[in-house]
């Protein structure tokens, strides 16, 4: 046993629980209770980016790139696919259903009358369609939010365990851009750092992988899925391989920052050469979404990892 192995039960001595913490716990231990007695099966949906703070009193911070796109896209395809979804995500990144309103104002789609207030008609269908699939869904959908990194992790750690009581049922989808570096609180100064001080010079130490104890020891049994983000094509497929011989779990999926949304990689331990999953021009026009083409060939492989748990 090398120290690294224990690097992630200091961190959690070392950084204190998030906010609500027992809240949400109560939270997810319910909707995993009751989906294990349903025999239903959960997907963790972890989505958008963590940050790490500079100070105690937070005025700056460090940032990961996501908008929550993936995850929140995702998180509907698998509430489609008949999963109940914990959505662990970015508080006020994208989120399922409402994403389809970002970046539009509620107030240019309504109309004013004497007692009431409606939805003009060119926003009708629109906003119908997706007010009846977030009512057909809303019950099988748990949120849980998080901003920083240590935050995440609580969080990460605490419904892994949770879900151990649903087996091979539960699959975990970590689309969530994590921070690789942090402060870890004893060196976080309270206050805002000053200028006056002059320039500000930071160490950031390596963030221990959680990927690890998460395969052996908090979810053991569960379907495991973790994203790969690159910028250099040329090490993307290496990246993805070298993730999955580390941790031992099911698929990593490798994707590029700027070609994320069309094109992807899934590696697994069976496969010589990885899958690929890319969008054509005719489907983007379309309005294809390349998560609806992920969670399709997700939820076949997790099919099968089912059915061989209950054989085997
Ligand atoms: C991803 O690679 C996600 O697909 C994106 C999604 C963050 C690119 P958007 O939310 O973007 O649609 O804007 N997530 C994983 C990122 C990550 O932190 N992975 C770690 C790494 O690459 C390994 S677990 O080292």
């Amino acid at each position: 046993m090398s120290e690294d192995d224990f690097a992630w039960e200091i961190f959690f001595k070392e950084n204190p629980k998030p906010v609500h913490f027992e809240e949400n716990v109560a939270l997810i231990h319910e909707f995993c209770q009751h989906s294990a007695i349903k025999k239903q099966r959960v997907a963790l949906i972890t989505s958008g980016g963590t940050t790490v703070p500079l100070e105690q009193n937070t005025v700056r911070f460090i940032d990961n790139f996501s908008a929550g796109t993936r995850g929140s896209a995702s998180a509907e395809y698998f509430l489609e696919a008949g999963y109940q979804v914990i959505f662990l995500h970015r508080s006020k990144s994208l989120e399922p259903y409402f994403r389809h309103l970002s970046g539009k104002n509620i107030f240019d789609m309504i109309e004013i009358q004497p007692s009431s207030v409606t939805v003009d008609q060119q926003h009708q269908v629109e906003l119908r369609k997706l007010a009846e699939k977030y009512q057909l869904y809303k019950c099988n959908l748990l949120m849980v939010s998080f901003n920083s990194l240590s935050d995440y992790l609580w969080l990460l750690q605490a419904t892994a365990q949770e879900m151990h009581i649903l087996g091979p049922l539960a699959l975990l989808y970590l689309a969530a851009a994590v921070s690789d570096f942090y402060i870890p609180a004893s060196q976080m100064p309270c206050h805002k750092i000053q200028s006056s001080s002059g320039p500000l010079s930071l160490s950031l130490p390596l963030v221990p992988k959680m990927l690890a104890p998460l395969v052996k020891i908090w979810a053991p049994n569960a379907f495991i899925v973790s994203f790969k983000l690159e910028t250099n094509e040329k090490l993307l497929e290496t990246k993805s391989k070298e993730s999955l011989q580390k941790y031992h779990h099911h698929v990593v999926i490798g994707n590029l920052l700027h070609s994320r949304k069309v094109y992807v990689l899934l590696v697994d331990r069976i496969s010589i050469h990885p899958e690929e999953i890319r969008l054509s021009a005719c489907e983007l026009e379309e309005g294809i979404e390349i998560e609806s083409k992920i969670v399709e060939n997700l939820k076949a492989r997790h099919d099968q990892y089912y059915a061989n748990h209950k054989t085997g």
